[in-house]
């Protein structure tokens, strides 16, 4: 039987409005959910749309949290926080103000029909992989190896880290 908190890795993504602000925010408002605790955030990054390419940059940021909540409770959390910020599911890859993805939950391999982890596609975005690989350089993606390996394939994948942001 296990009693700890699980590491869970979170990616964020916004394209529209204040992109940058909304990331922030959003990492302050799972840092209030129920039995959650914030760990560390990276660099926000400049990426280009990946899909879906006719929409403006993204901004993304992978954040680590320490939580009790099982993995499709805090699913549920996340999605009412993209719900929040008033994102809509016209189409998919489509812009957004917010997306919240849930990429690792400490190593559990789960599939079922609303969540699958490890996240399917993190191995093959740049945009994720950086920002993990900022804050956690040695992680496992279970049956995947090392994010780090994964990084030398995204390298034509357009990401730039942003400096600061100057909230003066
Ligand atoms: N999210 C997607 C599809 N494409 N491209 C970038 N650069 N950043 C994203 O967060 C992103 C994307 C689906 O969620
Ligand atoms: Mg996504
Ligand atoms: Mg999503």
């Amino acid at each position: 039987m296990s009693t700890g908190s699980t590491n869970a890795l979170i990616g964020l993504g916004a394209n529209l409005g204040d992109a940058r602000g909304t990331i922030i925010q959003a990492v302050a408002a799972i840092a209030r959910f129920e039995a959650t605790t914030f760990v560390a955030c990276s660099s926000h990054y400049s990426t280009a749309p990946l899909g879906y390419e006719d929409q403006p940059p993204f901004v993304n940021a992978v954040a680590k949290f320490a939580t009790f909540l099982a993995p499709h409770v805090l699913l549920d959390n996340l999605q009412e926080l993209e719900r929040q910020y008033g994102r809509q599911r016209s189409f998919p890859n489509a812009p957004r103000t917010l997306d919240l993805d849930l990429l690792l939950y400490g190593s559990t391999v789960l599939s079922s029909p609303t969540l699958t982890l490890p996240h399917p596609r993190m191995c093959e975005r740049a945009f994720v992989l950086i920002p993990l690989v900022e804050i956690c350089p040695s992680i496992e993606i279970p049956g995947r190896g090392r994010a780090s390996e994964h990084l030398a394939q995204v390298v034509r994948q357009h990401v730039v880290r942003l400096a600061e942001r100057d909230e003066s």
